[in-house]
């Protein structure tokens, strides 16, 4: 029956040459209703297939406070790290990546809202009572187009994973941070072992599944956020006298700024030592270079499996991390080592083994990811795609970048210099006295931000136009605090 509305097309066969192929096409004027939906909805398949078999995969690994520059292939020989090597090696690496609220919760949600943390709301300490949940959501978009949406490791999120728009997970680890043994019951089967390797074989157990979809996977490590317990091999790996101290190392931070007693800060006490800052050292390279061999793990099963062909491949982290660099050790500052965070990108279409030196956030992944695989950008996104850096175009995406922590801290940032806002704070008690001030930083000059020079009179009208820049950003945000420049 279905021949009497097929034409036999013949004398156009695609293999000239040969007539046994025949072309059929349907004739859609004779054709009845019925054959005719048949044909849009065979034909929409087939689209949505194609659709699908050209769009890559995406692997996003997710680090929890990795700082900048502790990765051996970009340039610290203290640390061994073979695997993020390989993906620098064989990827393209943005040096110049700025997690625009550095501390956890907040971070994350900028990445999964492409948003500013003054639009989306979230600051630390409440954010769940305060985020704004209109803004698109990443994964959510990304299933929406057809992507299946996986997720293992750390959550630490507003509302549930399913909120977000991931359809499958395993191993979820709530909170900010916990001890890194962990033990996920999911039916009949108990997971249980370092965090790291846990969710390496989350990720491994999710890849050996069969996929129809393409899929937008999160291996989300709770590493190498303290509490610094690697496992032995790892523990005794780096010897304290053996790593590095900071080139910026103080006994105590200087200023206050809202941040003294919050808990990262009294991991060591005061004044931190030469001694007990190696020792801590010592034991975040032993959890970095744990989590690097599970990261190498995935790798490989990505190999195995032959999805490396079409999969990208990202690494970054939440925000970076202080560790006796300004006497300080945790995250909430605008400095090199916890605002910056790592980004390697691999994969179809990006160029291996080069660099990036051009200022990105960490939130621009979601509409970079977007534009790379043909996803309309949201509407609520604020960030920009940097597809344009992969594809070899060296213009900057950002003329400044600006920061935010909760009411204490603005800054804003060239790849020069460096302008931070401190606040007096109403609420003191809980993390410490803070004060009005801004600091000025040389970048160039000083890349270790050592060196307060604001009010020097050379730099009298880049700090203007910097004090002014961030003031209008604040506006555009209708920032809670006040905007008016000093
Ligand atoms: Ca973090």
């Amino acid at each position: 029956m279905l021949n009497q509305w097929l034409n036999d097309n013949s004398e156009n066969s695609l293999c000239h040459g040969n007539n046994q192929t025949k072309k059929w096409t349907l004739n859609f004027q004779t054709a009845p209703l019925d054959l005719r939906l048949l044909a849009i909805f065979l034909f929409l398949c087939l689209v949505q297939a194609d659709i699908n078999a050209a769009r890559p995969n995406i692997l996003l690994l997710f680090s929890d406070d990795h700082q900048v520059d502790l990765i051996n292939a970009q340039g610290n020989p203290y640390i061994d790290t073979p695997n993020l090597d390989r993906l620098v090696t064989e990827g393209l690496s943005f040096n110049q990546t700025f997690a625009e609220v550095p501390t956890c919760q907040p971070s994350r949600a900028s990445l999964l809202t492409g948003c500013s943390a003054l639009t989306h709301q979230t600051f630390h300490p409440n954010y769940s009572q305060t985020f704004n949940r209109k803004l698109a959501r990443w994964p959510q978009v990304m299933q929406d187009a057809g992507y299946e949406t996986f997720w293992t490791g750390k959550w630490n999120s507003h509302g549930q994973p399913k909120f977000w728009g991931i359809t499958k997970q395993s191993c979820i680890a709530t909170g900010g941070m916990g001890p890194h043994i962990k033990s996920f019951t999911e039916g009949k089967n108990t997971y249980e072992g370092f965090s790291s390797t846990v969710f390496a074989d989350a990720a491994i157990r999710y890849l050996k599944q069969p996929h129809e979809k393409p899929f937008f996977m999160t291996v989300a490590f709770t590493a190498p956020h303290d509490p610094r317990t690697p496992p032995k091999k790892y523990r005794d790996r780096y010897k304290p006298h053996q790593v590095p101290v900071p080139g910026n190392f103080y006994s105590s931070y200087p200023y206050d700024d809202g941040y003294r007693k919050i808990r990262d800060e009294k991991l060591l006490p005061y004044p931190r030592t030469v001694d007990s800052v190696r020792q801590e050292i010592a034991l975040y390279y032993g959890m970095i270079s744990q989590m690097d061999e599970q990261i190498g793990r995935i790798l490989e099963t990505l190999k195995e499996t032959g999805l490396d062909k079409n999969t990208v491949i990202i690494y970054t982290s939440d925000n970076g991390l202080a560790i006796g660099h300004h006497g300080l050790m945790g995250k909430f500052s605008f400095y090199r080592h916890s605002f910056n965070v790592p980004l390697i990108m691999k994969g179809p279409g990006i160029p291996a083994g080069k660099e990036s030196n051009q200022a990105v956030y960490l939130h621009d992944l979601f509409p970079t990811i977007c534009e790379m695989t043909g996803i309309d950008i949201p509407d609520t996104v604020e960030s920009k795609s940097f597809l344009p850096i992969i594809q070899g175009k060296n213009k900057p995406i950002h003329e400044y970048i600006f920061g935010a922590l909760s009411d204490r801290k603005r800054s804003v940032s060239t790849l020069e210099y460096r302008l931070v806002r401190h606040y007096k704070s109403e609420d003191t008690t809980d993390l410490g006295p803070s004060e009005n001030r801004y600091l000025f930083f040389d970048l160039k000059k000083d890349p270790l931000e050592m060196v307060d020079r604001y009010g020097q009179p050379e730099y009298a009208e880049i700090i203007a136009d910097l004090k002014q820049a961030l003031s209008d950003w604040q506006k555009q945000k209708k920032d809670f605090v006040n905007a008016d420049i000093f």
